[in-house]
């Protein structure tokens, strides 16, 4: 790119070595809040503490797009001779070793359409303060490693604001003149700035309780708009369920009398973990069987416990700075992962959350916005909520697991959690906790620490060879770790190899290597920590099938040499269901990818009868475990198959997939029908996870009936749109109706959003099944649906609904015209001025543009060129561009 263009005011990264402890400790802060219509004056009482550690400095507290209306030191107005005031700081020199200050701002939330800070959804006001939205309410020393005690005051009109609420307990409420109320907020633990939360509205919640373990009481309460009422009792029954599991699991109590939510519809990510008053994207917290999918439920029950979990995790024992972001993400996301596998079937949570980490993660890490779990630089800090500091964050939580085992890893939470109660701390001593808890272990914790600091997917190749003479198997496993931006050259990682060896009965061997004195069971965690090891096992009675990363034990792309008839045979006995569903996995993919290079070489593709055959023997075995077939029966996704791929064929990925899907629809049909027949749920309605199974092999297999064009499953598609109760079955219906060229199809969709228009959640789905259809026009018609009158580029579901499901549509995203990335430049600049994180979020969907050919990278280049010179870009989408420009 023009370079000038990215030098003039390029904004300047942050780094991980400049961090340097603050000049002065808040204690405490005296909050009072005036909410008005067109303005709210915020008054901000600091009570500060020179941090004798750190050489005397200057306070400079940052703030943003509000006006000082005054600043006071003690009783004493300050002028503008004492202090300095910029854009984004307010500096004051001479002050005190202990002194309290205060400060008296305006701001604007009923113009923040940014949905940071505080602002206004529905006409009532909230907050998002992580990660700097603090900022944008008062002057502040807004950086985690701050913690201090609040007490909030509220004022507002008590007719449009009935419900005042902030974290900690309820101190105070009253009346004032003029039909203004006022409440009292005190929290008392210690806080970084961006647990704070703030409430103000005409809200109405349901009630429950929980008993903790050690007897306290406490109140839960879900607040939502008014007529939402009965939607939240699966988020409450889930809210109870995290309470209670955390007690068991990890020793973790509850530690207030009150523990809210708040649903608001305008939120830019999924929930916010403030103290004692969670603040949820209704999307996590409203459903009825008529409004949400089974996705949708499953989906609350594990954004309710992350939220949740976080209270230790991140709120009792929280980040230094944040670049140790992943010290509580990738912890709560393995707790809320650890948590969804006891609710539900574990194997199926286990293939959906690498399924997920294959699909984002692995994606991240082969482009130029790669980075490490723990970052050491960025621009904007709200640009590293990504999936490698969650979801590759919470695969390292599980590989201490798998090292340490279960009891190993919970010594080292415990320890973690005593040691640093209240503190402020890194993932270093996260690690520390865990090695100092376990010393018996021997655990090269030095390399293990790479997890945190080398970016990308390391490569494990291998092969195994079996000596009949001597009954050995010998495995060698191979490992390599490509450069990323700024990290060309590599370090060796230790890698945790769960595994086994299956023997010719199907049955997993006895494994004892070359000299060990006795077998160690069937199932063993061997380490690779060298680029080449190789592991020797004796009295090895016949030719194994080694059983690799069962429960995908680390995050890494395997290479091993299975023939295609290993992979069958993995496909049906492995002992671990993981690998058995890998095993498919593996097997559809080369089978894919071959007909991809047969298409482009100008070959007629052609669909194996053995896969056909393979794929009838899953469907003879559905009723056994409906879920785990679901899955079975799910093809690797476009996406996943580009990522192996050199350059990205998106036709012919495409056209394979629906090839062979189209195949198994007509061989298959009577199997796909008797399958459909065999898992319809009779009797009420549950989310029950044998229900959810039996709900997603049937919509497997009519999806398969309607790749075939088959008239009965067309016939059974329309009648499930029309008669099915549940919205995961009438969506899944819909979708495929949406996807095809029935004659029903207009009158379909039309019905449904004439229905469901006043459900803001479920028109989100309307939004989204026309926007990843595959049909020629789609992109024309989700142009069109920019101006329906449900949709609105100030709300992030809606966003996220239209615009982000057509980026992960490959063949109308990556169009070889360039229609799609033109498309998508227009609705990132259009969101830079409205929503800078929402448009960065979007942004990155070009991230991958050098891995298509030469015609769509020109195409994409044009319009990330459009991008980096739109005026007034913002640095959330400033630092996605440019890197991807850069990469
Ligand atoms: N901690 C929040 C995410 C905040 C995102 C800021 N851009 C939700 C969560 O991970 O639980
Ligand atoms: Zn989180």
């Amino acid at each position: 790119m023009d370079k000038a263009v990215l030098d003039t005011g390029s904004p300047k990264a942050i780094l991980l070595r400049d961090y340097a402890a603050p000049p002065f400790w808040i204690d405490k802060v005296d909050l009072t809040f005036d909410l008005r219509e067109d303005e709210t004056i915020v008054t901000s009482r600091l009570t500060l503490r020179r941090n004798a550690d750190v050489a005397a400095a200057p306070l400079v507290l940052d703030g943003q797009e509000m006006e000082l209306i005054s600043v006071a030191l003690g009783g004493r107005g300050l002028t503008d001779r004492d202090y300095i005031l910029t854009a984004d700081t307010l500096t004051l020199t001479g002050l005190p070793d202990d002194g309290q200050v205060t400060i008296v701002t305006r701001i604007h939330p009923e113009k923040n359409t940014a949905l940071e800070g505080l602002y206004k959804s529905s006409g009532n006001f909230c907050t998002q303060c992580e990660a700097e939205g603090f900022r944008k309410i008062t002057y502040f020393l807004d950086r985690p490693d701050v913690m201090a005690r609040y007490s909030v005051r509220i004022e507002a009109d008590k007719a449009a604001y009935p419900v005042l609420l902030s974290n900690g307990n309820l101190t105070g409420e009253g009346d004032l003149e003029g039909g203004r109320h006022w409440a009292q907020w005190d929290d008392p633990w210690p806080k970084p700035c961006y647990l704070f939360a703030l409430v103000a509205g005409k809200l109405v919640s349901i009630e429950d309780h929980f008993t903790t373990a050690s007897g306290r009481d406490v109140t839960l309460r879900i607040y939502v708009e008014p007529g939402n009422e009965d939607k939240c009792g699966h988020a409450m029954t889930s809210l109870i369920n995290s309470m209670k599991w955390d007690e068991e699991a990890y020793g973790r109590e509850y530690d207030l009398d009150i523990f809210n939510i708040v649903a608001v519809g305008d939120f830019n990510m999924g929930a916010m973990e403030n103290k004692s008053l969670n603040i949820f994207n209704t999307k996590y917290i409203l459903a009825r069987p008529d409004t949400a999918t089974d996705t949708d439920f499953l989906g609350i029950e594990t954004v309710v416990a992350h939220e949740y979990f976080h209270n230790w995790t991140g709120n009792r024992v929280t980040c230094r700075d944040w670049f140790q972001l992943s010290l509580k993400e990738g912890l709560t996301v393995f707790r809320d992962q650890q948590f969804s596998a006891d609710m539900n079937s574990a194997p199926v949570k286990r293939i959906q959350d690498v399924t997920r980490l294959r699909q984002v993660q692995f994606a991240e890490d082969a482009g130029p916005t790669a980075h490490p779990v723990r970052p050491e630089s960025y621009i904007e800090i709200n640009n590293f909520y990504t999936p490698t500091v969650y979801e590759k964050g919470a695969e390292v939580l599980r590989m201490y697991h798998t090292l340490l085992g279960p009891q190993g890893y919970r010594r080292g939470t415990d320890l973690y959690f005593d040691r640093h109660d209240g503190q402020a701390v890194t993932t270093d001593d996260f690690l520390a906790a865990m090695r100092d808890a376990n010393p018996d272990k021997v655990v090269d914790w030095e390399q293990f620490r790479r997890w945190y600091a080398q970016a990308g997917t390391p490569k494990v190749e291998g092969e195994g060879s079996y000596d009949a003479s001597s009954h050995t198997y010998t495995l060698t496993l191979r490992q390599s770790l490509a450069p990323t931006p700024g990290q060309p050259e590599k370090l060796p990682m230790l890698i945790p190899v769960a595994m086994g060896l299956v023997g010719p009965d199907g049955t997993d061997l006895p494994l004892r290597l070359s000299g060990e004195a006795a077998a160690q069971g069937t199932e063993r965690v061997l380490i690779l920590s060298q680029p080449e090891q190789s592991f020797t096992f004796v009295d090895v009675g016949a030719s194994p099938v080694p059983s690799l990363f069962r429960g995908f034990s680390a995050p890494v792309k395997l290479s091993f040499d299975y023939s295609d008839a290993h992979l069958a045979f993995l496909m049906g006995h492995d002992s671990d269901p993981f690998n058995r569903w890998e095993a498919g996995q593996t097997l559809a993919a080369r089978l894919l990818l071959g007909m991809v290079a047969d298409r482009a070489a100008g070959r007629d593709m052609v669909v194996p009868d053995s896969y056909i055959a393979a794929f009838g023997h899953v469907l003879d075995r559905v009723s056994e475990d409906p879920a785990f077939a679901a899955l079975a029966l799910t093809l690797p996704s476009e996406n996943y198959l580009g990522q192996l791929m050199d350059i990205i064929d998106v036709d012919g990925i495409h056209a394979a997939r629906d090839q062979v899907r189209a195949a198994i629809g007509q061989t298959h049909r009577d199997k796909l029908l008797a399958t459909y027949s065999a898992c319809l749920t009779n009797g009420p309605f549950s989310v029950t996870p044998d229900a959810i199974g039996r709900r997603s092999a049937k919509n497997a297999a009519l999806a398969y009936l309607m790749a075939a064009g088959d008239a009965q499953g067309k016939a059974l598609a329309l009648a499930q749109y029309r008669d099915a109760s549940g919205m995961t079955d009438v969506i899944a219906a819909l979708a495929l109706i949406a996807d095809s060229d029935m004659p029903e199809r207009e009158a379909a969709l039309a019905a449904f959003a004439d229905k469901w228009k006043d459900e803001a959640l479920v028109m989100d789905k309307w939004f989204m099944i026309q926007a990843i259809s595959s049909r020629p026009d789609t992109l024309d018609n989700v142009k069109a649906l920019l101006a329906h009158p449900g949709f609105t580029i100030r709300n992030p579901n809606k966003v996220y609904a239209l615009v982000g499901s057509l980026t992960g549509n490959a063949p109308i995203f990556h169009a070889a015209d360039g229609s799609g990335y033109e498309f998508l430049a227009d609705r990132v600049i259009e969101l830079n001025k409205l929503n800078p994180q929402v448009a960065s979020r979007m942004a990155k969907a070009f991230a991958r543009w050098r891995q298509y050919d030469a015609q769509r990278q020109a195409a994409a280049k044009v319009a990330l060129e459009r991008v980096a010179h739109t005026p007034d870009l913002s640095r959330d989408v400033y630092e996605i561009i440019s890197r991807s420009l850069e990469g």
